[in-house]
């Protein structure tokens, strides 16, 4: 089982055809394909089927919904993927409560951002933590994200009892090493760049899946 999320995320003006060719090539490395508002926004909402077409595994639609209720519900139905990204901070009553309800009736899962991997979430969402926490305690969503850039989050989650699986951001472009996140505790990292961007993505996965199974132990398979 690998523990690689790959975040397919253009940055102006490449052609479809260059997601297609790294689906294509990473598909057999990674365990979820994730996207977000620039791959939406840039190739529509058909993409997803195409993106599909040449690769098999479960797609997380990162949008970090942070909205009232009925808005998110509508725009999670529109989207034909496996998993929705939603921000925890906004909290559950008359948005997360209703936005979990209707992802398990869709059989979606639903992944709340606990604490983002850039420095300015020390500056808000940080200080918030606990409360964070405590609406994650509630909803029992299938996910949490948590930065690979400060591992003592990650720790702090799981020394909190936090059982939910953990996406770990930050890997590679933003600084922290592969595998790094695995070892304080994440199930799974989310790397975009240093794989997309990679003159040999699928043999760079293939390395990062070995440094994984090296912390993991090899009964894991990933
Ligand atoms: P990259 O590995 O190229 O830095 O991309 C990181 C990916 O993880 C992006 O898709 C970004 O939206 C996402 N992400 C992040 O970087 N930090 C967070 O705290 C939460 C994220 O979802």
């Amino acid at each position: 089982m690998s523990r690689i999320i790959v975040a397919l995320d253009p940055e102006g003006g490449e052609d479809f055809e260059l997601w297609r060719r790294l689906a294509r090539e990473l598909c057999g490395e990674v365990a979820f394909v994730k996207i977000g508002l620039p791959f939406l926004l840039a190739y529509g909402r058909e993409s997803v089927r195409e993106l599909r077409k040449e690769c098999g595994v479960p797609i997380i639609a990162d949008l970090k919904l942070a909205d009232v209720a009925h808005v998110m519900k509508a725009i999670a139905s529109m989207l034909s993927v496996e998993a929705v990204i939603a921000h925890a901070f906004i909290g559950k009553k008359g948005a997360l409560d209703e936005l979990k309800r209707e992802l398990d009736a869709q059989g979606k899962l639903l992944i709340l951002v606990a604490s983002m991997s850039h420095e300015g979430s020390r500056e808000v969402m940080d200080g918030a933590l606990d409360r964070t926490l405590s609406v994650i305690r509630d909803l029992q969503p299938w996910g949490v994200v948590a930065p690979a850039t400060r591992p003592e989050i990650i720790r702090a989650l799981r020394f909190a009892g936090i059982r939910q699986k953990i996406l770990s951001p930050g890997v590679g472009a933003q600084g922290a090493e592969p595998g790094s996140a695995l070892l304080a505790g994440a199930d799974y990292e989310i790397i975009g760049r240093y794989l997309t961007r990679a003159e040999r993505p699928a043999e760079r996965a293939r390395a990062i899946r070995l440094i994984h199974e090296r912390i993991l132990g090899s009964s894991d398979g990933v």
